[in-house]
């Protein structure tokens, strides 16, 4: 048994939850709630960088990062589902998954700015300069729309889409047809996309 120490609304933690349903491993993870804006919560003994999703196995030993828990969970359930284990195929997945997942990562700095900072105080260079790489990103997938197939790339685009819906430090949708449309088939195909969405 796994302890997965996320929120609810982490695009990162749901990478987790979805690859877990992905793989069957669901069962195996019981979810603890961890905030990571709270000094005392004992996520930041478990990871030092204070960040979630973070797995917690029986024998004491912590996995953090979603791609290192997701690894993990692959192995365990001895399959390729995610990730091929190795080839070009390989390479090919992991990087079109770090552009979605870069895309994320740029969005929650320009929502960090306005958590972090008074209003007076917030960086608009900061903010553009990461809403160049939201931009650049969407560009790219919206030119060539992955498959319609919950690997690593779809878990990481799915989450990244479900984080901009709920924040919205971008306005996506308008201007990216073939993505909505991809989203929407996804949506259909897999239960575990809306099951994991973020509560209402
Ligand atoms: N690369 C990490 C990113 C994790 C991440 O940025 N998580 C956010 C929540 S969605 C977080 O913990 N932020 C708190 C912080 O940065 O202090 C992963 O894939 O797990």
């Amino acid at each position: 048994m796994f302890t997965l120490r996320t929120s609810l609304t982490s695009p990162f933690g749901r990478k987790v939850r979805i690859g877990a349903g992905v793989l069957g491993v669901s069962e195996q993870i019981t979810l603890v709630h961890a905030d990571t804006l709270d000094a005392t919560d004992t996520l930041r003994t478990q990871n030092p960088l204070g960040k979630i999703p973070c797995l917690l196995l029986e024998d004491g030993t912590v996995i953090y990062d979603s791609w290192v828990i997701l690894e993990f969970l692959q192995e365990q359930a001895n399959s390729e589902a995610l990730l091929p284990r190795a080839g070009l195929e390989r390479y090919r997945v992991l990087t079109q998954a770090k552009l979605a997942d870069g895309i994320a990562d740029a969005a929650l700095l320009m929502m960090y700015e306005a958590r972090f900072r008074e209003p007076e105080q917030m960086s608009r260079r900061w903010l553009d300069h990461q809403r160049g790489k939201v931009e650049r990103g969407l560009a790219v997938f919206e030119a060539n729309p992955p498959e319609d197939k919950l690997d690593l790339i779809g878990i990481s685009l799915v989450c990244m889409f479900g984080y901009l819906d709920w924040r919205k430090p971008v306005a996506w949708r308008p201007n990216h047809p073939n993505l909505v449309a991809w989203l929407e088939r996804m949506r259909a195909l897999y239960p575990i996309i809306n099951a994991t969405a973020v509560p209402e």
